[in-house]
Formats: structure tokens, C-alpha cells, sequence
């Protein structure tokens, strides 16, 4: 198991990095747009930083495993310090988390600023991306992971949506980990477990988990999914659609993040967060190999993000 366990580590965080690169050249486009120009996309395309790059997604994910990785555990005023060493606006971030790295860099307290965004905080998901290194290391207990999840949130996304979305993404991926994928996975009792995980005022996002229930009996179009419960930016929409992918086609990590890209609209994200999830739940060496060659490996590229996940790995062992 520890070999297995290892690799999931390694297959949520490269994982995340895969969809994040492979769906950025489509971010915002429609299925349809994508589609018509593009059929499935496949392959890492040319991207406005270069074929294979990453965005904020994977660099603020790389924030939370450092973090974790120096700390021993989550500390948010480390990992707001952290988030702002690491910004990159070329990386093309939210306003929202933009404006929160301002206010941070200012000097008000991290754990201040969220409120401070858009009426009551940010339900973007912009928490919910970055999730993988919380996932897989807090995979083995929920009630220390959602806690864990909320304080990673608050930084930037301090809306009750924002939070409880950064938290279902976060068991969507210790879930995975925990699953054996030589075993056929339920999907019910796994969207099941899911959705009881959510707390119960998260209306929102609780309504389109239970979409989800309908989709996987009848596998509806693309255009239904899209039109009946979304493809954007807000949590509780994308974090549904990638849980969505995952489940869909949990036979293949290939299939499962080519899936999350066609559903169009935050296409990076979703793409993000289906790699997660897949990743932990087959592992590094299901990840197509001809998309790994393709990522970013300088300074914190492919390499950096492999030894973050081998890090992360070595700490938690000690404590099982
Ligand atoms: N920023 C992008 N993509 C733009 C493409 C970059 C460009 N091509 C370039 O050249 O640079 N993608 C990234 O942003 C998303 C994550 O955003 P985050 O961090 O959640 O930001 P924010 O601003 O907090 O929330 C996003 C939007 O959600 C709506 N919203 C949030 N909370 C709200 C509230 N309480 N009330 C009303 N609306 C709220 C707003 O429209 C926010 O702008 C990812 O896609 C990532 O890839
Ligand atoms: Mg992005
Ligand atoms: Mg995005």
C-alpha cells in the first residue's frame, strides 16, 4: 500500500497540474466552440505562456504544499505569506484572490482579509483548485481535513459557499486516495458519502450534487449538464462539475480530465480539480505519460511539484 499511497499523492498534485495546463488554451470557451475548433482535446496545445504551462491553479496549489511541507501542518498566516511570495499575475488570477494578496501585502491580518472580498467573501473557486495538498494529507481523518480546508479558504475565499466547496473538493480527493482502484467504485455510494459530507446550508452546492445522481443514470449531452447546472467559475458549480468528470469516467484518468476540459467554461479548473481527483485515485502512473513529458519544468515545474507530492508523502507516513 505504501508504494500505492505515494503515487496518489504524486498522481492528485501532477494531477492537478495536468488539467490545469492541458485545459488553459480553452478557458472560457463554450463545449460547443470547443468541439467544432478542436474535437476532444487530447493533447497539450500552445498556450499564451507555452505549450504545457500552468496558471494560478497549480501555483497556488505548489503555495499549500510548501506551506504544509515546512510547517507540518496548515498555518494560515504562513500560507497567506506564503500566496504572496508566490503571485505571478502572468499566471492570470481572480480579482478577488488579487485584491486579497493586496490587502495581505498591506499588512491587514490574513485571516481578515477574506470578508473583505465582494459582499461577505468570494464563493470563486479559487480555493477549491488549490486544494489537492490539503486532500491527500488529511485524507485519513474528515474532520480535521474539512477544518483544515476552511482555514486554507478563509485567506482568499471566505464565503460559506467558497469554504464548504474548498472542503467537499478536498473529501472528494481523500476519498479517492482511500479507494482501490483494481476494484469497481460505486459511484453512488461515493457521491452519496459526498453529499452527507456537505453541510446542510449549503444549499447551492448540495442541490447540484444530487444533479449529479441524475446525470450519472442517464449520461445526458454536454449541453444539458451544461445548461442545467453550469460550467463557471463559482464553486459550487465547478467543484459538481469536476466531481462530475471524475465519476463519469473514474475507468481512465485520461478520460476523466479530457471529459472535465469538453464540459468548456472554466476549462483550467475543471480540468485542475478532475486531475485531482483522478490522480488520487489512480495514481502517477496513470497519468498518460506523453502529458507529463509536456509540463513546465523549470524552477518549480513538473519535477519541483513531484518532489512537493514525495515530501508530503514522507511526513505523513510518519504520523500513521
Ligand atoms: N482568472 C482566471 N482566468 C482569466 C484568464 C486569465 C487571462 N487569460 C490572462 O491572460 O491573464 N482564472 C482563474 O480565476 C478563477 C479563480 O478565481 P478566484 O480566485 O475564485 O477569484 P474571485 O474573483 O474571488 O472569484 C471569481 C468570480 O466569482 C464571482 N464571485 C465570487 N464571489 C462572489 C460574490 N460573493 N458575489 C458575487 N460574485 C462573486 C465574481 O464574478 C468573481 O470575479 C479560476 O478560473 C482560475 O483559473
Ligand atoms: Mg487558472
Ligand atoms: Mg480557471
Amino acid at each position: 500500500m505504501s508504494e500505492k499511497l505515494k503515487q496518489k499523492f504524486q498522481g492528485a498534485l501532477l494531477g492537478t497540474f495536468v488539467g490545469d495546463a492541458l485545459g488553459m488554451p480553452v478557458e472560457g470557451w463554450s463545449p460547443g466552440a470547443i468541439s467544432e475548433r478542436l474535437g476532444d482535446v487530447r493533447d497539450m496545445l500552445d498556450a499564451r505562456l507555452g505549450k504545457g504551462t500552468y496558471t494560478d491553479d497549480t501555483q497556488m496549489m505548489i503555495g499549500i504544499a510548501e506551506s504544509l511541507i515546512e510547517c507540518g501542518d496548515l498555518n494560515g498566516e504562513h500560507l497567506a505569506l506564503r500566496f504572496l511570495d508566490n503571485f505571478d499575475p502572468s499566471r492570470g488570477y481572480g480579482g478577488g484572490t488579487v485584491q486579497a494578496l493586496s490587502l495581505i501585502e498591506q499588512g491587514v491580518p490574513w485571516d481578515a482579509v477574506g470578508k473583505q472580498i465582494f459582499q461577505g467573501g468570494s464563493f470563486g473557486n479559487g480555493s477549491s483548485m488549490r486544494i489537492a495538498p490539503v486532500g491527500v494529507f488529511y485524507y485519513d481523518d474528515p474532520y480535521v481535513l474539512r477544518e483544515k480546508a476552511y482555514l486554507s479558504s478563509q485567506i482568499t475565499h471566505a464565503h460559506p459557499l467558497g469554504k464548504e466547496s474548498a472542503a467537499l473538493q478536498a473529501f472528494a480527493i481523500a476519498r479517492a486516495t482511500l479507494a482501490n482502484p483494481t476494484e469497481e467504485l460505486d459511484v453512488h455510494a461515493f457521491l452519496g458519502d459526498l453529499i452527507a459530507f456537505v453541510e446542510p446550508e449549503a444549499e447551492e452546492l448540495i442541490r447540484n450534487l444530487y444533479k449529479l445522481e441524475s446525470f450519472l443514470i442517464d449520461t445526458p449531452t454536454i449541453d444539458h449538464v451544461v445548461s442545467s447546472m453550469g460550467n463557471d467559475v463559482r464553486s459550487y458549480v465547478s467543484v459538481p462539475a469536476a466531481i462530475y468528470a471524475f465519476l463519469n469516467k473514474h475507468h481512465s484518468f485520461e478520460e476523466a480530465v479530457v471529459f472535465g476540459v469538453s464540459l468548456g467554461g472554466d476549462t483550467d479548473t475543471i480540468g485542475a480539480m478532475t486531475g485531482a481527483i483522478a490522480g488520487a485515485y489512480h495514481g502517477i502512473d496513470r497519468v498518460p505519460s506523453r502529458w507529463l513529458t509536456d509540463l513546465e519544468n523549470g524552477a518549480k515545474g513538473k519535477d519541483y511539484v513531484s518532489d512537493l507530492a514525495s515530501q508530503l508523502y514522507e511526513i505523513k507516513v510518519t504520523t500513521l
